[in-house]
């Protein structure tokens, strides 16, 4: 059992007998698919075009209904899910997602490395791969992501590489668009936006420059000709070093309306980032920076540019309050950008569950703001695809949160566990184990709202004291928790950076108020005294350390609920799991001796607790972010 089958386990029954009209691949696969596991007798699927989402469909006992083919295999997804859970009574109805771009991001580069990837190498771009078994491995992926709904993916990484726009990448873009097409999932690409230039057509890469403007409509009309149904362009311009508009003077409303205007015949968008910072307001706080960069050009993007942010305003950290653009643009398409990749969470040795994280960032920003969904992608060419074999939950539930951002944290852990481990698990212990991972990795890494305390690059251990004179100071996490003899944290409030007005009410007051400021965003937005007293009486001191210790109790926690779990659960995941806890758990006291043993050299108190004598302190998070 090596996890190669993620949450896809159905038993072959053969004995459905499956009533379907003509169709093209997508029906041949939804037949097949019923034909093999569908444990009822007779099933009908029926095209209605009086049924207007295209995705969407109805499911009852005996029949799925849909407007389109894409739609029926959603719902024989959707049907095969109901039978394998515990609680398929209540199954059936109509189900149409809340998006219509629900798109894995895959920071692949094209010598196979994934940015940010920690299982393995990219599946699209690895030689080793290329080998007889390469289309079932893209075939498989695009099944896996069939049946939670994903319809996009962009291949390559946001860091684009010119190279994906010349002939020879084209031609093999071409191929996984036409393995993939049947699943419903449509192929993106990032591109580098000085790809002309840099491939020596132009002189420039100036978006108002007209032979500039001439090759993107050739690249684009070429695209088109190999891949009919090509879903568009992500880009990530004067960001990090990337090339942009700014290069030339000119917007980023410029840069993103003329690949926009290039890809609009053919119905292709642009997700254009906002991920920028250390341009034109370099020197501003960084969290700032994104808003202050866009704000002036809200209303100025063509109706096919999405602007795609981060869920918070600094970048995927464990915990951060919402990205406050998701207020302000009011006249510009908005995409969210998830991390299911665990960059900043222990990447794939701690387990993680990140769909709590998720619906805390749906709690403050309504799904109703934005247009799609994003999650920057866990998966590699490991065996069992995402690394930990927890990590799987993660791309399940991003898949399942883009359908239907209302699903709850919980139901999508549950529906992920029966089908992962089957129904005779302790499933609410492992429940409870997932749903409050991510808040046990907070208090291990950085309670009460600090942040960036990571080593420097790899972002895996802590580094708290970090400080390279030769980095940009926000790549430094000193500059991000700021303790010194008086206490810690970043003043962002209206007397410091003033970030908070960025926000809408009521949280701009929230915030601006240390005594109303959540205790999980205070040294976000303040600066609190070491004798500070917390609103349950304690010292700002006392509670750091005090979660640092529940940080710990919980991974001991989880070991123990997966040593009840050994029994149901096969030997070869039990003991993946097992030994990544154990790493999980040292890692954990890692972090709670490294950055406690420096900010103590500030706060120049003790350190109330001890490594054996800690009382277990349940996870109590305020009612605010438990929505
Ligand atoms: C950061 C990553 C970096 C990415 C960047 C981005 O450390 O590798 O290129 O985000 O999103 O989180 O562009």
């Amino acid at each position: 059992e090596d996890g190669h089958n993620l949450w896809l386990r159905y038993e072959t029954l053969n004995k459905a007998h499956v009533i379907a009209p003509q169709g093209g691949k997508t029906m041949q696969i939804a037949i097949e698919e019923l034909k093999k596991y569908w444990n009822g007798k007779d099933i009908k699927l029926v095209i209605d075009k009086r049924l207007k989402n295209d995705d969407g469909f109805i499911y009852d006992a005996d029949s799925i209904c849909s407007h389109s083919e894409i739609g029926l295999l959603y719902g024989v997804y959707e049907a095969l899910r109901t039978q394998q859970l515990s609680t398929n009574s209540n199954a059936g109805g109509y189900s149409a997602p809340k998006y219509s771009r629900r798109i894995l991001n895959h920071w692949d580069n094209l010598d196979g490395s994934i940015e940010r990837g920690y299982a393995g190498k990219s599946i699209f771009f690895s030689s080793k791969l290329k080998g007889y078994d390469w289309e079932k491995r893209i075939m498989e992926y695009a099944r896996a992501n069939a049946s939670i709904g994903i319809n996009g993916s962009v291949l390559n990484n946001v860091n684009a590489s010119p190279k994906i726009l010349t002939k020879e990448y084209l031609d093999s873009i071409k191929n996984i668009a036409d393995i993939i097409r049947p699943y419903g999932i449509k192929v993106y690409l990032s591109v580098n936006f000085g790809s002309p230039m840099a491939l020596g057509y132009t002189k420039t890469a100036d978006p108002l420059d007209v032979t500039v403007r001439n090759w993107w409509i050739n690249k684009v009309n070429e695209i088109y000709s190999l891949i009919p149904d090509f879903g568009g362009f992500l880009v990530k311009a004067n960001s990090e070093g990337q090339p942009g508009p700014f290069d030339y003077g000119r917007t980023h409303a410029d840069g993103a309306n003329m690949l926009a205007d290039a890809l609009a015949p053919h119905k292709g968008i642009v997700m254009w980032r906002s991920f920028v910072y250390g341009a034109k307001h370099k020197g501003e706080d960084r969290v700032k920076q994104a808003l202050n960069e866009f704000k002036d050009l809200d209303g100025k993007f063509r109706n096919n540019v999405i602007l795609q942010s981060k869920n918070g305003p600094l970048d995927f950290q464990p915990r951060e309050p919402y990205a406050p653009i998701f207020d302000n643009m009011k006249h510009t398409k908005q995409m969210a950008e998830f991390q299911i990749t665990q960059e900043y969470t222990g990447q794939s040795k701690h387990l993680v569950y990140l769909a709590t994280m998720w619906k805390e960032f749906f709690s403050f920003v309504s799904p109703d703001c934005l247009v799609g969904i994003a999650g920057v992608s866990n998966i590699g060419d490991d065996t069992n695809w995402c690394g930990h074999p927890f990590s799987q939950a993660n791309w399940y539930a991003f898949g399942r949160l883009a359908w239907d951002p209302s699903l709850s944290a919980d139901l999508i852990a549950h529906e992920w566990i029966q089908q992962t481990f089957g129904q005779n698990i302790n499933e609410y212990a492992i429940g409870d184990m997932m749903l409050t991972s991510r808040e046990a990795c907070v208090d291990y890494m950085m309670p009460l709202g600090l942040h960036h305390l990571f080593a420097f690059d790899h972002h895996y251990g802590p580094q708290p004291d970090g400080y390279k004179a030769e980095y940009p100071i926000e790549w430094c996490p000193v500059y991000y928790h700021k303790a010194d003899k008086n206490g810690i944290g970043f003043d962002r409030s209206s007397k410091g950076t003033n970030a908070v007005s960025q926000y809408r009410e009521p949280y701009r007051s929230m915030f601006d108020n240390l005594q109303t400021c959540p205790d999980e965003y205070l040294l976000w937005f303040h600066h609190v005294p070491w004798d500070y007293k917390l609103r349950n009486g304690d010292t700002l001191w006392d509670e750091l350390c005090g979660l640092y210790y529940r940080g710990i109790e919980q991974v001991v926690s989880f070991q123990k609920i997966w040593q009840d779990a050994q029994p149901y659960v096969d030997e070869e995941r039990w003991s993946k799991v097992n030994v990544l806890l154990q790493v999980q758990l040292d890692n954990a006291k890692e972090w709670r001796n490294y950055t406690l043993g420096y900010f103590q050299t500030f706060s120049k108190q003790p350190i109330k607790y001890d490594f054996t004598g800690v009382s277990f302190m349940p996870i109590s998070v305020s009612s605010k972010l438990r929505q």
